[in-house]
């Protein structure tokens, strides 16, 4: 594998209203401080950093029952989502640091308005399939991939603020892959729908990267959609993984999703990449570090790190003889 010029746009979102605890919101500034924009330019990329996204909150007293703050969710959300569709459309690989789960909401979004038909991997414990009718906690971390799959659109009732969100992505362009903590609902849905959804037991069945391959031949047959990765870091065994949110063990070892990120690289058309969940304040600061190495190593092999060493640039040290 040669150097190559790979440009790639960073954004941070410090959002952390989708779920009840502090402290995922500092993530992306966290992972800044430990230095993984550097590390992702190491790899060989250009990386453009363009800061964290910010919103206003508009007060709305119209709220949905057993969402909560969905009115910040809105709002946050479309300023993502519009800063994902300028990345996007201008050819850099988009990065979206989390934040929690509901910045995917935006982060697809946009870059569905930027490319049209894409094919969606959710690597996760968790389905994040509920509607307000069907979640057991009213956290709309567990709700964006219900929000983006247009098979689902009437199970909602009108979400005031999200005019902007157009379920455009069918559900059977969606697959997941780590899932080992569903709710009775999310089940239900999967089945009727024969969503590519992988959990931990197909992960041992078939190996990661058969299953993954299953999956990328069931979401996109013609191998021709722009792809998105979304990535909960709690997908990664709390081992691996523990500064999260909603840890669940039996998870995917970092052996098995940095092949499942260097497999999904290769196929050349990842164009936008969300790493969330991440909580700093989760743990102790051997926890925090364990997570942040995790972290690091996901993202570089997204921006086409191999394991197996790259080559030397052409302008660099003369072969030895
Ligand atoms: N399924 C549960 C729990 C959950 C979803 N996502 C996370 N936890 N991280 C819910 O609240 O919807
Ligand atoms: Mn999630
Ligand atoms: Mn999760």
């Amino acid at each position: 594998v040669r150097h190559f010029h790979q440009k790639v746009g960073v954004i941070g979102v410090p959002f952390d209203k989708g779920q009840v605890k502090e402290g995922v919101g500092q993530a992306p500034d966290e992972l800044r401080r430990a230095g993984v924009i550097e590390s992702m330019r190491a790899v060989g990329c250009e990386v453009t950093d363009y800061g964290n996204i910010t919103y206003e909150f508009k007060q709305d007293n119209k709220k949905v029952s057993n969402m909560i703050h969905l009115e910040h969710i809105a709002a946050c959300q479309e300023e993502v989502s519009k800063k994902v569709q300028e990345i996007v459309s201008r050819g850099e690989l988009c990065v979206t640091l989390g934040g929690d789960h509901t910045v995917s909401i935006g982060t697809v979004d946009g870059h569905q308005k930027a490319k049209g038909d894409l094919a969606l991997l959710w690597v996760d414990a968790h389905a994040d399939l509920n509607t307000n009718a069907t979640s057991p906690s009213g956290n709309v971390h567990g709700m964006p991939v219900a929000l983006l799959a247009r098979e689902l659109a009437d199970y909602w009732p009108y979400l005031p603020g999200m005019d902007w969100q157009m379920p455009r992505i069918s559900i059977r362009n969606i697959g997941y892959i780590g899932l080992r903590d569903l709710d009775a609902y999310e089940r239900l849905t999967i089945d009727k729908w024969g969503v590519a959804a992988y959990g931990m037991d197909d992960v041992l069945r078939l190996g990661a990267l058969e299953a993954l391959r299953q999956i990328r031949r069931r979401i996109d047959p013609r191998q021709r959609r722009s792809l998105h990765l979304s990535f909960d870091v709690d997908s990664l065994d709390p081992l691996e993984a523990p500064s999260t949110g909603t840890p669940v063990r039996g998870g995917l070892s970092l052996r098995e999703a940095l092949a499942l990120v260097e497999e999904v690289r290769r196929s050349g058309r990842l164009a936008a990449v969300d790493l969330v969940e991440f909580n700093p304040a989760v743990g102790d600061a051997r926890d925090r570090a364990t997570t942040v190495e995790a972290c690091r190593s996901v993202l570089r092999a997204a921006c086409g790190h191999s394991r197996s060493g790259a080559l030397p640039p052409d302008e660099d040290l003369p072969l030895p003889r």
